[in-house]
């Protein structure tokens, strides 16, 4: 791997969908999203892979060096937040090109194919902005989620997954590689990498999470015209759910449960009209789903209580719950050598985000590996990570790939 080849490739990408605040926006099957995947179909045409799209939009680059062999699958996704960071997700696929291709090298020169096959993917709709839920690519290449109801997902304006893949070409009919093993680099999106000074987090273990669908039906009148008394204000009672999302993390220890509400949508949002709706998605985590569901709990009672005083009508769905998930040990255990081996520092760390790996892990023996976030931004314009950070992930996302196909996790 040529760090220059990857850093000119990486900060190449970074211009596509740039905002003006050094971030991109990029959201699944957006016009710059397709400008991505072009430029991911080029690389693996110029490199002489194969390249499949599947019946979800992931894309995959296939090294066959053993006809009919399973492959391991290396790589991240190219979509990103609204308005989010360069580095979230296209990094690891970035990284898992170059990877790739250096042990293509290698294999070609010593003559021999190692047991498995290797491919290269970029995940559809990793980041669940514009349709939720999100890890929804590789959850459905994992038969976590059915593809036809992920294909119906709408966006805010109504439009379908399939409508917006079809609309970008991305639909595809192939059956992507059959998976022996999987491996993703990411940026930790968090501080504890910065804060030790250490170069590769280890993943052991992914925090258990949910979303709350919370409608909060009032009654539209005139914001002039209508007594107080009379006004049956949807805005105003999903304000106070809103603050009751954040406020109910102090019933617990510092940091150990996070949530947020992060989209809010309002009809008829007319400045002279008292909302008749508010629809809002809550993001609960926590490393341990008792708190979680504690939280819940709480919300839910609160915000019947809420209701009862406001006369307005509140609907709560439980959705996208993943339960916490452990990487195989084998993994953590070959990483840490790996690390060691290229003189690296490493640590075992939980991630609170969601990845494709944790997708993958329910399917194949999965290595998720971190590299560290300059003050833990992530989902922001100011999502950083050093070249130099970056090209150490490359070296060891490369050694633990070069492992992989040999069957050492098989
Ligand atoms: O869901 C997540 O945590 C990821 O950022 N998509
Ligand atoms: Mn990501
Ligand atoms: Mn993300």
């Amino acid at each position: 791997m040529t760090s220059s080849a990857f850093l000119q490739d990486f900060h190449h990408v970074a211009t596509i969908g740039a905002t003006a605040n050094n971030g991109v926006d990029r959201q699944a099957a957006t016009p710059d999203d397709a400008k991505t995947r072009d430029w991911f179909g080029q690389w693996i045409h110029d490199a002489g892979w194969q390249l499949q799209v599947d019946g979800i939009g992931n894309m995959f680059g296939l090294l066959e060096w053993t006809p009919g062999a399973p492959f391991i699958l290396i790589g991240s996704h190219l979509d990103s937040q609204p308005l989010g960071g360069r580095f979230d997700g296209a990094y690891g696929v970035i990284a898992a090109l170059h990877a790739a291709r250096a042990i293509d090298l290698e294999v070609r020169a010593a003559g021999t194919a190692p047991r498995f096959n290797l491919a290269v993917v970029n995940w559809f709709n990793e980041e669940g902005g514009r349709f939720a839920p999100s890890v929804m690519g590789s959850s459905v290449f994992t038969g976590l989620f059915d593809r036809e109801q992920m294909l119906s997902v709408k966006d805010l304006q109504g439009v379908s997954v399939r409508e917006a893949l079809e609309g970008i070409g991305y639909l595809g009919t192939d059956a992507g590689p059959k998976a022996a093993g999987y491996a993703e680099i990411h940026i930790e999106q968090g501080r504890i990498l910065e804060r030790e000074g250490i170069s590769i987090g280890l993943v052991d273990s992914s925090w258990y999470t949910q979303k709350l669908d919370i409608e909060v039906l009032g009654e539209q009148s005139h914001t002039g015209a209508t007594a107080m008394a009379d006004r049956h204000d949807a805005l105003v009672a999903a304000s106070k759910i809103i603050l009751m999302v954040h406020e109910v993390t102090k019933d617990f220890d510092e940091e150990a449960l996070v949530s947020s509400v992060g989209q809010l949508t309002l009809e008829p949002n007319s400045p002279i009209v008292v909302a008749r709706r508010v629809h809002l998605v809550a993001d609960l985590r926590s490393g341990d789903p008792e708190i979680v569901n504690a939280a819940r709990a709480r919300l839910l009672a609160d915000i019947g209580k809420l209701a009862a005083e406001h006369d307005i009508k509140v609907n709560v769905k439980d959705f996208d719950i993943r339960p916490i998930r452990r990487f195989p040990e084998a993994g953590l255990e070959l990483s840490a050598k790996i690390a060691a081996n290229l003189g690296l520092s490493s640590r075992r760390i939980q991630t609170m985000a969601g990845h494709d790996s944790v997708a993958m892990n329910t399917a194949v023996p999965s290595v998720m590996l971190f590299i560290p976030s300059v003050d833990g931004v992530s989902h922001c314009e100011r999502e950083f990570t050093s070249d130099e950070d970056m090209v150490t992930g490359v070296q060891m996302l490369t050694g633990v790939a070069r492992e992989l196909v040999q069957g050492e996790l098989a």
